[in-house]
């Protein structure tokens, strides 16, 4: 199931529709934006160059993917190998096979895989949150290194030393894993700023959660990342809580697609639950950020079924209120209703469950079956020189 090494795409110029956009068209003053115009014309706060709406404008006019019944199965089989994989680490979980934090990303699926399936594997870097092993799966990465790493195993992607929160590959250019609510967004605004310096064209895509979107740290990034116009996509996963604490509860603006307005960042307001919207999100921030305009600000609206990790009973909010969205907008619910429209049969799609089932198993007796790490690997990957 390893995706593909996608070729890069080509770079173009901003799209039109930034120069169409309403803010533009606003300069003029007359505008019924209820803003102050200025005497030479404009509007106060205005800039005729830039378009906060516009990628928003651009994402609306086109909203989904339109994805080959190859692609969707492809989005499908990666989502439910989520759902599987996280399922049997509740599991594993549970019986005291995994030691420390473990939070799990069932319902969010939509939001990784639609994303990372528009990146180049390999050149563009992603980096997230602890909420780490759906990420790492829609990035092709092997599930048994990850469930390995869960139970704390030597064979382990991060050799058993880093857990559920503290997941890399290099090689994948997946950057972690980290449990410092917002550091990622500094972390992957460095990451952009390597982009940008060595030139390698790569982009790259921060995740962090509703929560950490108030964390200061992520505006000094807004700022430096669209100063120097970085290659940078920003992705708020709004799954409507930060631990235990509901959106409208500790946010002032809660459309957080409009945080980076201060920043001119221009930012949309994307469908986390639908696969084939996420993804042409991405395309479409993707087209603006290679094109070196800078970074974008995506807010994907998704939800998680499970509380915020596993020690967490999630008493806040309701049962009916989960229960809705699984029932009414499960994303691989979703693309499986979309599959058996176009003629894929229940059969194929059993199959697929199936097959998908074993690997996950197979991943958990590899993780059980293999040893803990080694003692003198206690002295690796840690820091020992003096600065
Ligand atoms: C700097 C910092 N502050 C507080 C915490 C404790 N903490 C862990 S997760 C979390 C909530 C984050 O919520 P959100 O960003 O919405 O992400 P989600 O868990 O919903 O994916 C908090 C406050 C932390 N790990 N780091
Ligand atoms: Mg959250």
């Amino acid at each position: 199931m390893a995706q593909p090494a996608r070729p890069r795409a080509a770079k173009k110029p901003a799209p039109a529709s930034a120069k169409a956009s309403p803010e533009a068209s606003a300069k003029s003053g007359t505008g019924s934006t209820g803003e102050t115009a200025l005497p030479q014309g404009g509007v106060a706060g205005d800039d005729a160059s830039f378009a906060l709406r516009s990628l928003q404008q651009a994402h609306a006019n086109n909203k989904r993917f339109d994805a080959s019944d190859e692609q969707l199965l492809e989005f499908y089989e990666q989502m439910l190998l989520i759902r599987r994989f996280e399922e049997k680490a509740g599991q594993l979980y549970g019986l005291g096979l995994i030691g420390g934090f473990c939070h799990l990303y069932i319902g969010q699926e939509a939001v990784a895989v639609g994303l990372q399936s528009a990146l180049t594997t390999g050149k563009d870097s992603v980096i997230t949150g602890y909420r780490d092993h759906g990420h790492m799966l829609a990035y092709g990465i092997d599930p048994n290194v990850i469930m390995a790493e869960l139970t704390g195993r030597g064979a382990g992607i991060s050799r058993g030393k880093g857990g559920s929160m503290h997941m890399f590959s290099t090689e994948h250019r997946f950057f972690g894993g980290h449990g410092i609510v917002g550091a990622q967004v500094s972390l992957g605004t460095g990451l952009a700023f390597g982009h940008k310096y060595s030139g390698d064209g790569g982009v790259c895509m921060a995740y962090f959660g509703d929560g950490a979107a108030n964390q200061g740290q992520v505006y000094e990034s807004f700022n430096m990342a669209a100063l120097w116009k970085l290659p940078i996509i920003f992705v708020i996963e709004n799954n409507g809580y930060a631990m235990g604490t509901k959106v409208s509860r500790g946010s002032a603006e809660t459309a957080f697609y409009r945080r980076g307005t201060g920043f001119r960042i221009p930012g949309m307001d994307v469908n986390g639950m639908d696969v084939l919207e996420v993804r042409q999100a991405a395309e479409v921030a993707l087209e603006y950020v290679r094109g070196g305009n800078g970074p974008v600000l995506l807010e994907v609206k998704t939800y998680r079924y499970r509380g915020h990790s596993m020690s967490d009973p999630a008493k806040y909010r309701s049962r009916e209120e989960v229960q809705e969205m699984r029932e009414n907008h499960d994303p691989i619910d979703g693309a499986k209703a979309e599959l058996l429209k176009r003629g894929v049969t229940e059969d194929k799609l059993k199959e697929i469950e199936k097959a998908i089932r074993a690997r996950v198993g197979q991943s958990a007796d590899f993780a059980e079956s293999s040893p803990e790490p080694e003692l003198h690997e206690l002295y690796t990957d840690i820091l020992v020189e003096q600065y």
